[in-house]
């Protein structure tokens, strides 16, 4: 596949319009919130790589550690050929470990990402350590219906969406997307990582890093509501705020008004009361048997579970 200009130049310009229109709407909404996936243009999505190694921000580190020492018995749940989907496919760092414990002959990728270029620069990246590997990415938002590659003769497919992103969505949202995927996997399954719920202050810390990393990865949704839809607002007037709300077991990003602005968007002026948010994100916090039970009601047999010894992650066996 070459991806030229052709379709580069009119996805950008959807995209954009996308963003306008979601923008509008999560600035006239009460209270005012928008979809976190607005968060990974490529600046955003580098910013994220580089939480995924701070030293507040256990989930990427614990769930490596997890995959590296279990990959063996995790690919041993999946059966002999398979096909593999990954959801949200990112930097493609972890699915590594994962390949490492499949026979290449016996195995196809297909890693789906919203982000275009970040996921083909990551894919040039892959089969040049793998080669040989089957690769098909697939640029898509993977909570809407896409359309998989046709399933080799006798493979199973198996989708891997590891990192707890499904704690991005809200329980109903979880609901939808398990639903959509026992579907599309119907007779392999899912392997899932969730971020469990733990200790307040170590939730807190890996959101409110001292570096600030986190605080410009959310700032970055302002940045790209002014470079790319042109939007007007004092720069100084918003900052990170980010904190665990225990009634939804769930860390709240917001974007906080420091004192009363105006944000100007296409014409229209939207008011920020002081103190006043963009919510920008939740990140679900689960137990191992309540997720189960979600994944039970969507459609899913739950399988094996691994842990760490803290239990601060857990990577979950769904069979579909
Ligand atoms: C990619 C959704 C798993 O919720 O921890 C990290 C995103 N936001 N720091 C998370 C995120 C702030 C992350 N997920």
């Amino acid at each position: 596949m070459k991806p030229g200009i052709e379709w580069r130049q009119p996805r950008a310009a959807v995209e954009n319009e996308q963003f306008a229109d979601d923008l509008h709407a999560a600035l006239s909404r009460i209270p005012k919130a928008i979809s976190p996936k607005y968060f990974y243009d490529e600046v955003g999505s580098r910013l994220f790589e580089q939480i995924c190694d701070l030293p507040e921000y256990y989930p990427t580190r614990t769930e490596l550690a997890l995959l590296q020492t279990h990959a063996a018995d995790m690919a041993a749940q999946f059966g002999e050929r398979v096909q593999l989907v990954e959801y949200g496919a990112g930097a493609l760092r972890k699915v590594r470990l994962l390949l490492d414990a499949i026979p290449r002959d016996n195995l196809q990728f297909v890693p789906v990402d919203i982000s275009g270029p970040h996921l083909l620069s990551a894919c040039d990246g892959l089969a040049g350590d793998y080669p040989g590997l089957a690769i098909h990415p697939l640029v898509a938002d993977f909570t809407r219906q896409h359309a998989l590659p046709a399933c080799v003769e006798g493979s199973r497919r198996v989708g891997f969406f590891p990192g707890s992103s499904i704690g991005n969505f809200t329980p109903a949202e979880a609901d939808a997307f398990l639903r959509l995927a026992a579907a599309e996997l119907a007779g392999g399954g899912l392997l899932i990582g969730i971020d469990l719920v733990k200790d307040e202050d170590v939730l807190h810390a890996a959101y409110n890093d001292v570096e600030g990393v986190t605080a410009a990865f959310n700032m970055n949704l302002l940045d790209r509501a002014r470079k790319e839809l042109g939007a007007e607002f004092p720069t100084d007037g918003f900052q990170h705020l980010a904190f665990y709300n225990p009634a939804y077991r769930r860390i709240e990003m917001h974007l906080r008004a420091i004192r009363p602005l105006e944000l100007q968007l296409g014409g229209e002026i939207y008011v920020f009361n002081e103190g006043e948010t963009l919510h920008t994100e939740h990140s679900h916090k689960y137990t191992v048997e309540g997720f189960q039970a979600l994944a039970a009601r969507a459609g899913f047999k739950p399988g094996k579970v691994w842990t760490d010894p803290n239990h601060w992650f857990a990577v979950l066996w769904l069979e579909a």
